[in-house]
């Protein structure tokens, strides 16, 4: 078991040294889509602490090489409380943090979603302490404890470790009002670094906004440790507030709404539309958003208060996957915001799955279909990740062949457990989607009929070659006419 460490005398505003342990240069995925913004759960923590009379600094490993910001920062700001940013890709380097905060005499705490989905692990590994929810006044409050050397065991919302079991302190109610919420403290990080980086690639300075908390949806294979199925979201005059901020303060012209789903709500995504477009804001934005909430009027107003572009689950073209998902969309929602958002001139990036369970050939074969006919622009064509805790997971019992949560950096390239096919037949699909997008891209400068022709040329090595050499002699579902 770790001893506690020795806790510094109080008698003065509490310290916290806020680190995110990721550094882009080890991701490979940011690798392929280099997206880049600062950690908007430690931005509005710190924030939330300044408020709070607490004193705050931060680490921010992005673009960091190793970890020595970090022995600088304990040595100069000498924090009471380390707080660590967890994602599973990440793990193993917030437990050297954990290490170092311990050797430098203060007490470590993980928060974030990997270490509300296994706290043991953090807990085990030596960290003090781990916050598996909202932070903000769990944070506070411990870092007023160990400043004062109070025991923390108590404090709620915190988990802790006694050697053999996890100690729970009393439940914390969420934070229930966000406008309350400060904006973020951006001046923790180095913004410029980000915005500098943003304009260099894309000509636009971007930035992350968040207006909400949770999603209320209730997709079978998606992962929510930190709010559950909880929503709460800030009014549009909050929202606004921190547009206008990020662009007087940092020039800010292209947003990226962070939210698990934005726009929940219509008359509320109206009513900052309405905002954006009376302050004439001028900013371009991107988000996430789902084809039952994205009307086609609603398309046409987002469009013209600054829409670039869409992230949109599409998931599966067959209504039978969407339905054994729980997705709660239909096919012809998404043909139909598909459509919308093409004549609308708007970039869509469509994330599809496959290898759920229950997924035959004739399924894959229709979102491939689907695929084909709208050529979305970007794509993300994954293998199912049954990730612990959700329905996914519990469904598979004991198929599960690898911990989902040492591969998910792997991009969803890797079978995890026991599906309809074998590995091989998921990357073949994966490699056809690849295909079919170069062939998609290629029809602006190619002869559409050379394109035509190279399209049946795979199809028919799909339908006699790898197919059946793939699944052991089943033949493939017959292609189905396309229009485009
Ligand atoms: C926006 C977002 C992004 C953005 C911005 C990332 C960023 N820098 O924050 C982009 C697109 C760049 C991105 C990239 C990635 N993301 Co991301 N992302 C999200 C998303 C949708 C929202 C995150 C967010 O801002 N939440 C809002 C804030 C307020 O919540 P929060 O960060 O959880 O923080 C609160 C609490 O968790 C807690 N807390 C958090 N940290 C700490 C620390 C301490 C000490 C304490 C006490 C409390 C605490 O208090 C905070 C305030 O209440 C989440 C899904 C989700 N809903 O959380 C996925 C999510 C976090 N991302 C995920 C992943 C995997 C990634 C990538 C690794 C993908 C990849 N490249 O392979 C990268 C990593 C990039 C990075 N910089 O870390 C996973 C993490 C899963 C996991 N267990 O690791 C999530 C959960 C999505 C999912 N369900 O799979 N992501
Ligand atoms: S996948 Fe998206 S819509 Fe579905 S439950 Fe998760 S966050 Fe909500």
């Amino acid at each position: 078991m770790p001893e506690a460490p020795a806790l510094r005398a109080g008698g003065r505003r509490p310290r916290v040294l806020l680190v995110d342990p990721y550094m882009a240069r080890e991701d490979p995925m940011e690798r392929k889509f280099i997206e880049l913004y600062p950690s908007l759960g430690l931005l509005t923590l710190g924030a939330f602490l300044r408020e709070e009379a607490v004193d705050v600094a931060m680490v921010d490993l992005t673009f960091a090489r190793d970890l020595r910001p970090v022995d600088s920062s304990l040595a100069r700001f000498v924090p009471d409380v380390v707080g660590v940013h967890t994602k599973t890709l990440i793990a193993g380097r917030a437990m050297e943090i954990a290490e170092r905060a311990r050797a430098a005499g203060a007490l470590s705490v993980a928060g974030g979603p990997d270490a509300a989905s296994r706290p043991e692990l953090y807990l085990r590994a030596g960290f003090d302490a781990v916050v598996p929810g909202e932070g903000e006044r769990t944070l506070t409050d411990l870092a007023r404890r160990a400043a004062a050397r109070a025991p923390i065991a108590e404090t709620p919302g915190l988990l802790t470790w006694n050697g053999s079991a996890i100690l729970r302190g009393p439940p914390r109610p969420m934070v229930r009002d966000l406008d309350a919420l400060p904006l973020p403290a951006w001046d923790l990080v180095d913004m410029e670094a980000y915005l500098g980086r943003w304009e260099r690639q894309s000509g636009e300075r971007r930035a992350a906004v968040l207006t909400s908390r949770g999603c209320p949806f209730d997709c079978s294979w998606c992962s929510k440790p930190t709010f559950g199925r909880t929503f709460r979201q800030q009014s549009p005059g909050r929202v606004l507030e921190e547009l206008v901020a990020l662009k007087e303060r940092y020039h800010v012209d292209y947003v990226r709404f962070c939210d698990d789903v934005f726009g929940i709500s219509r008359s509320w995504l109206e009513m900052l539309l309405d905002g954006m477009l009376e302050r004439r804001l001028g900013l371009k934005f991107e988000c996430l958003a789902r084809v039952d909430l994205l009307k086609p009027d609603l398309l046409r107003r987002m469009r013209e208060a600054g829409l670039a572009r869409v992230y949109v689950g599409v998931e599966s073209g067959s209504q039978k996957m969407l339905d054994l998902m729980n997705r709660g969309t239909k096919v012809q929602q998404i043909e139909r915001t598909a459509e919308a958002l093409r004549r609308a001139g708007i970039r869509q990036f469509w994330f599809l799955m496959l290898g759920y369970p229950g997924e035959s050939l004739e399924d894959l074969e229709a979102t491939f279909q689907l695929f084909r006919r709208f050529s979305p622009e970007e794509y993300s064509v994954s293998i199912a990740v049954p990730v612990p805790g959700t329905r996914f997971h519990e469904t598979l019992k004991g198929k599960v062949s690898v911990d989902g949560r040492r591969t998910r950096g792997s991009g969803g390239r890797t079978l995890l457990y026991e599906a309809a096919y074998g590995e091989a037949l998921y990357r073949w699909a994966q490699a056809r989607f690849e295909l079919e997008a170069a062939l998609g891209k290629a029809r602006d400068k190619i002869s559409p009929r050379l394109v035509a022709r190279l399209e049946r040329a795979a199809d028919r090595f799909h339908r006699q070659v790898a197919t059946p050499l793939l699944t052991g002699g089943e033949s493939a579902a017959p292609a189905r006419e396309i229009t485009r």
